[in-house]
């Protein structure tokens, strides 16, 4: 069997060089021609545990091979972006190019799987668009939806391990897209039409913002009452049926932080604790940019001097290198430019030196600080002894204090 990924990003790389490995010859796509010229190098363009050695594997083998174009397959996965346009209105348009540009290799019998986080409905425009275009396929190929659920950091044993769930525009197309998935997943395959696949996608990811909401608007009020909140979660979390999540200086990433969209902007008058989930998660970030230039001035007031800040943590959660959509950086950025000539330290222990930010080591930061300010939760912070005679701002529970 031959495949074509169309995208070889974080999700599309791995899952090429998994289906790779097991046996199936892979051709994977991309536009960016660094990106093909480095996969058929066997380098990784992305950060992924355990990555390097399969991609080595798989394409000194001939297994995978990467290329600008697609080719002739059995089965074609559309594995690109589904950013947003200006107003969290979503972009199906990587998805609608990449369906484009395989239409004229499709014959019968071939598999086409969407794996792109899409908005409902976005299968089926798919299949119309192969239908105009290609009337002859009609029913005569399969065509289904398949989100991937994997967390960065940990893809390769997600991609095998968790279950998936496949919907198919019809029967006969869900079965199809199970018995590709069966050749390397071990997780259970779970049937569905298509478009409960992409609302269940949009779902998991909207009910965890919803989670992590409530998570940071007990933070807020616990502030105001004088309340320890990780005191007030770790017990209400005692409670059998109780999970509440962990507050932080709000969401980031490319997932949670955006999948909820694709559900407010196609049911504006349905999803309003959606809606309302997001704005808190958003506000906690500027609530935190408050706080801190507050206390820098409080300081100043008390001190007749500027104080030295150490702003700790960059990335857009724990333990990991990757700062895109990072709550974290709009805050050191916000209070970078709010207060003149104040000392900042900035420091993210998994860079090594970033364009914008000049770093600075995570233990002289602490030991030079006034004020020591936590916005991600990264490990390593953990062992700084509690020093009382400092200011700590612990937007993320590092101290639980
Ligand atoms: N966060 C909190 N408090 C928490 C948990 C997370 O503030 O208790 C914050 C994190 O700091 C981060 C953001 O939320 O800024 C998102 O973190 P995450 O742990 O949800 O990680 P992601 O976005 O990398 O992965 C999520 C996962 N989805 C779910 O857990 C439902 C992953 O399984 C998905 O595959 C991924 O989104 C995706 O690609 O959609």
């Amino acid at each position: 069997m031959k495949v074509c990924f169309m995208g070889l990003g974080y999700i599309g790389l791995p899952t090429a060089i998994i289906a790779a490995k097991h046996g199936i010859q892979v051709i994977g796509v991309d536009i960016n021609p660094k990106v093909v010229e480095m996969t058929n190098q066997g380098k990784l363009h992305i950060v992924e545990p355990g990555m390097q050695e399969l991609l080595q594997e798989v394409v000194s083998s001939g297994q995978l091979k990467a290329s600008t174009t697609p080719e002739i397959s059995d089965a074609y996965f559309m594995v690109v972006p589904t950013p947003f346009k200006g107003n969290h209105e979503p972009d199906i348009s990587y998805v609608e190019a990449a369906t484009r540009a395989i239409i004229p290799l499709l014959k019968e019998g071939d598999l086409y799987v969407i794996e792109s986080t899409s908005p409902v409905g976005t299968t089926d425009k798919m299949a119309k668009l192969i239908f105009d275009l290609r009337p002859e396929l009609t029913d005569k190929i399969y065509i289904a939806y398949c989100p991937e659920r994997v967390l960065p950091g940990n893809v390769i044993y997600e991609l095998v391990c968790n279950d998936r769930v496949i919907g198919g525009i019809n029967e006969v197309s869900t079965d199809k897209a199970i018995a590709f998935y069966s050749q390397f997943v071990q997780g259970t395959l779970h049937r569905t039409n298509c478009k409960t696949a992409e609302m269940c996608k949009l779902t998991e990811n909207s009910s965890r913002d919803v989670q992590i909401a409530f998570a940071n608007e007990l933070s807020l009020i616990c502030d105001k009452a004088g309340i320890n909140v990780w005191e007030l979660i770790e017990l209400a979390n005692k409670h059998p049926r109780v999970n509440i999540l962990q507050p932080g200086c709000g969401v980031g990433g490319h997932c949670i932080a955006v999948d909820p969209y694709f559900i407010t902007s196609d049911f504006p008058m349905e999803s309003k604790i959606i809606a309302t989930a997001r704005e808190m998660n958003n506000y906690k970030a500027f609530w935190c940019a408050e706080k801190v230039q507050n206390t820098m001035l409080k300081f100043e007031l008390e001190h007749h001097r500027k104080p030295t800040i150490a702003m700790m943590g960059l990335a857009f959660k724990p333990d990991i290198d990757d700062l895109r959509e990072a709550p974290a950086k709009y805050i050191t950025t916000k209070v970078m430019q709010s207060c003149n000539n104040a000392d900042i330290l900035v420091v993210e222990p998994n860079v090594q030196e970033h364009n914008v930010f000049k770093l600075t080591d995570y233990k002289e930061a602490y030991i030079k600080a006034d004020i020591v300010v936590f916005l991600v939760a990264h490990s390593v912070f953990k062992s700084l002894p509690y020093d009382d005679k400092k200011i700590i701002l612990d937007f993320c529970g590092i101290y639980k204090k």
